[in-house]
């Protein structure tokens, strides 16, 4: 029996935005309508992928990794995760939850290091063999909100250590992206307290299983 193909649904943001606290509601979210879930992030998700983000995030390498060293490192993790982990449970009919994907890529290599969107495009089409998602919540707020937010949860990977104006250029790419693509993106204002960001995240999840349900029905 084929099952259906499943839907690949990503958390986008700049740091401290609040991923990893709502993708826990998402994903019960999920679970509560009967679907099967697999939660993974990026650069991670598999085990080649998992060592990779090692480097990336090393705060020792900071100011060592040149800017296309980074892009390609970040797309050697994608390659192999969309490989190994993403499109083989899409093609069981399973539902992906991703912590990040490409547009982190167009943000963070693009918006903050400058790196041309052509490229990462290119890489985009071989590399992460063109996937994209289906629904991305972009968490948005403002930098300085979040940087606040993890502050003084442990020391700072090496992005992390990048300076505020860094951030300021992701989130303008973020924002951009959005703005170019209404119809995958929903922006969520992740300045707003905890309940309010789930208020809105599980609106913008709930719309998009109706519309999914009544594609499957029509
Ligand atoms: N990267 C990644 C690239 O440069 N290119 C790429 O292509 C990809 C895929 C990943 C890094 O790699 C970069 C981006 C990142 O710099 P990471 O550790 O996964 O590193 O970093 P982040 O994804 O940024 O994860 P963070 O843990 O930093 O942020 P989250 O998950 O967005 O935030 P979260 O949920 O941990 O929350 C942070 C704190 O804020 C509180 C939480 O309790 C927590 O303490 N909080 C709130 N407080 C008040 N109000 C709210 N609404 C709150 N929501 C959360």
């Amino acid at each position: 029996m084929n099952a259906a193909r499943g839907k690949f649904i990503t958390l986008e943001g700049g740091e401290g935005a609040g991923k990893s606290t709502v993708l826990n509601a998402v994903r019960e979210l999920l679970a509560a309508h009967g679907l099967d879930v697999v939660v993974t992030r990026e650069p991670g998700g598999t085990t080649a992928g998992e060592a990779i983000r090692g480097v990336l995030l090393d705060p020792t390498l900071h100011g060592r990794i040149a800017p296309e060293t980074e892009l390609l490192l970040m797309f050697a993790a994608r390659a192999q995760h969309v490989r190994e982990t993403i499109v083989p449970a899409l093609a069981a009919g399973r539902w992906v939850l991703g912590d990040r994907f490409t547009d982190a890529s167009y943000a963070y290599q693009g918006g903050g290091r400058g790196q041309p969107d052509e490229r990462i495009a290119e890489l985009e089409r071989w590399a992460a063999a063109g996937l994209q998602p289906d629904l991305t919540l972009l968490l948005d707020l403002p930098v300085g909100v979040g940087l606040e937010r993890v502050r003084g949860r442990g020391p700072a990977d090496r992005i992390e250590l990048e300076a505020h104006e860094f951030f300021e250029r992701v989130r303008a790419a973020y924002r951009a992206r959005a703005a170019a693509q209404p119809a995958r993106f929903r922006v969520i204002d992740a300045s707003r307290s905890l309940d309010e960001v789930l208020t809105q995240v599980r609106a913008a999840v709930t719309d998009f299983l109706a519309v999914n349900a009544a594609r499957g029905a029509a």
